[in-house]
């Protein structure tokens, strides 16, 4: 591996491109570890290689100490196989599809839960042969509608996916216990500042599943977190504790319908009625699998449609629309749960339930109601967590205070059950020769978005920071001026013992004047750097650490002491 700088493809830029909008896609096109071929697909030059076959390594080290067993399926899986999951028909633009030269119908693998439950369902029909668990670290294609944030939502990128197959629920449950354990070691190891969430199962069914969010204030996903407890939950799942508020019960009054011209938001209404925005229900209009429904929740609050969707258990949740609105005598911006047709139900937040001298949209242009009463001026179909937990609340599990913060998904657990065994016909013969379903989970983590969120976390005004576990090299020697026989000598003279040492080391051999070769160090971010400078002819050399700064002169017999000490301290911090 040609280790010197004159040799290896490695273009540093001092300009930003221009369509690189966050840090982590800046510095990683900077230094000189991808290019961008077309809007999202990325080439990973040798720098950022490197640092991808490092967390692969420690990918697969953990996977395999877990027992799972790699294997590579292919990218091209023929599109029978998601007519039987019946996926064919549910997925959009974004799977990639293709024809071959007969003109018949194949997906690029956007993940292979098809192709892996077809091998199993054709090579094991024995409760002898299970559980199982087959990995593989492949590339994936998605065709993301708005590609953005470099590699981190890319329209072709590696994940490692696994599958376990078992025979109970018990086994699924070890299984999910084993990989779910096995993603700890595997993002401490890699140096991630990451927390494992409770999420939702989403459109692909099956009970239970987590993601392991790296924080970043970048990151796409909101989760709520516990500042007393390790509860976290991803917005969407996050439980909310219904608290009961004791209201001062005032004399009941009689609902009052009252002219709000253009009054429409929740704002418009406060500044209207100079109430607070809890005196208010805000009604919205859903599609729920065909049925029309309005959701309530009051007014200082968010409507979760994961939440309602899993009240009602449905496929499908849109916003209706305003033509559906209008079929059902209802009034965009006035929705109100008073006197609508049968043919809507009206579903609403635990926090309604007991509201007391409410406003709600009056269902007519320009018209709210004043003084309602839930339960009184209008029926309350279905009532449960329908909102979105806010800052503050109180954590479901401890009581502890809710907190918000923003990560990066790069890793998600599920537990299947038999969502695709089933319809694949993936059995076994259990001990009594009865037929079973096999019980399966699935297992992702985002390989190149670990990189990319690594970087996000790990950098500085200069450039990346990288941990040691996953840098693409441990030790940036620099000789400030080649032309110098004494530096250059020494320079070389380290570069072999430091390699013989087991260090892999990146020799900065180039002819450049001592401004620009730091700068490209920093950029690039090597955690230890030594210098070979002016007092080469002394036998003195600068050792510096990348991550504080700190620098120390040496004379070179002193060199690898100090880098083993320094390395295992660096080390210390991803275990
Ligand atoms: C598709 C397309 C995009 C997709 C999927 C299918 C996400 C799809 C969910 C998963 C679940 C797990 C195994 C590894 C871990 C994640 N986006 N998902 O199924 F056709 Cl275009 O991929 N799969």
């Amino acid at each position: 591996m040609t280790l010197r700088q004159t040799k290896m493809f490695l273009p540093t830029l001092r300009e930003v491109p221009s369509e690189a909008e966050i840090i982590s896609h800046q510095l990683m096109a900077r230094s000189g570890m991808i290019r961008q071929l077309v809007s999202g697909v990325y080439t990973y030059m040798p720098l950022g290689h490197r640092v991808l076959r490092k967390v692969q390594q420690i990918v697969r080290e953990e996977m395999d100490r877990a027992g799972a067993q790699e294997i590579s399926m292919p990218a091209i899986q023929p599109a029978e196989l998601w007519q039987e999951t019946e996926r064919w028909d549910a997925y959009g633009p974004e799977l990639m599809r293709l024809k071959d030269r007969h003109h018949r119908d194949f997906v690029l693998g956007p993940t292979h839960e098809e192709v892996v439950t077809s091998l199993v369902r054709d090579n094991i029909n024995t409760y002898k042969k299970l559980p199982i668990n087959l990995y593989q670290i492949q590339t994936k294609f998605r065709d993301e509608v708005r590609p953005r944030f470099g590699v981190i939502r890319a329209r072709e990128f590696i994940m490692k996916d696994a599958y376990s197959f078992d025979t109970t629920r018990e086994g699924l449950d070890q299984s999910y216990e084993d990989m779910y354990n096995a993603y700890k070691r595997i993002f401490t190891r890699v140096g991630l500042n990451f927390r494992p969430v409770e999420a939702d199962a989403g459109a692909i069914g099956g009970k239970g599943t987590h993601e392991f969010m790296a924080l970043s204030d970048i990151g796409e996903d909101t989760i709520a977190y516990c500042d007393s407890c390790d509860y976290a939950a991803n917005l969407e799942k996050a439980e909310v504790v219904f608290k009961a508020v004791e209201t001062n019960q005032t004399e009941e009054k009689s609902l009052e319908k009252v002219s709000t011209p253009g009054v429409k938001t929740i704002e418009q209404l406060v500044g209207f009625f100079g109430k607070g925005a809890d005196s208010f229900i805000k009604a919205v209009a859903f599609h729920v699998d065909g049925q029309l429904v309005i959701a309530l929740v009051r007014g200082d609050h968010e409507i979760n449609d994961i939440k309602l969707k899993n009240m009602f258990d449905a496929n499908v949740v849109t916003m209706a629309s305003d033509e559906e609105l209008i079929a059902h005598g209802l009034t965009s911006g006035f929705i109100g749960p008073i006197n609508v047709s049968d043919k809507v139900q009206v579903v609403a937040d635990i926090a309604v339930q007991n509201m007391v001298d409410v406003i709600c949209g009056a269902n007519e242009a320009d018209y709210h109601f004043a003084n309602v009463k839930p339960g009184r001026d209008f029926q309350i179909a279905r009532t449960g967590d329908l909102r979105n937990i806010q800052e503050g609340d109180e954590c479901p599990r401890c009581g502890g205070e809710i907190l918000f913060a923003r990560g990066i998904e790069v890793g998600h657990v599920f537990k299947l059950g038999i969502r695709y065994s089933e319809k694949m016909g993936a059995k076994f013969l259990d001990e009594n020769g009865k037929e079973k379903p096999m019980i399966m989970g699935c297992y992702g983590i985002g390989i190149s978005r670990a990189v990319a969120a690594s970087v996000e976390q790990n950098h500085d005004e200069n450039g990346i920071i990288w941990p040691w576990t996953i840098a693409p090299f441990h030790i940036h020697l620099i000789p400030v001026n080649v032309k110098n026989d004494e530096q250059r000598m020494l320079a070389e003279e380290l570069y072999e013992k430091l390699q013989n040492a087991g260090f892999e080391v990146l020799l900065d051999d180039r002819p450049e004047r001592a401004g620009v070769k730091f700068k490209d160090a920093d950029l690039i971010g090597i955690p230890l750097r030594v210098v070979v400078g002016g007092k080469a002819a002394e036998k003195q050399v600068e050792c510096k650490v990348r991550k504080t700064g700190e620098a120390q002169d040496l004379h070179v017999d002193a060199v690898l002491n100090y880098l083993n000490e320094k390395s295992a301290e660096l080390i210390a911090e991803c275990q």
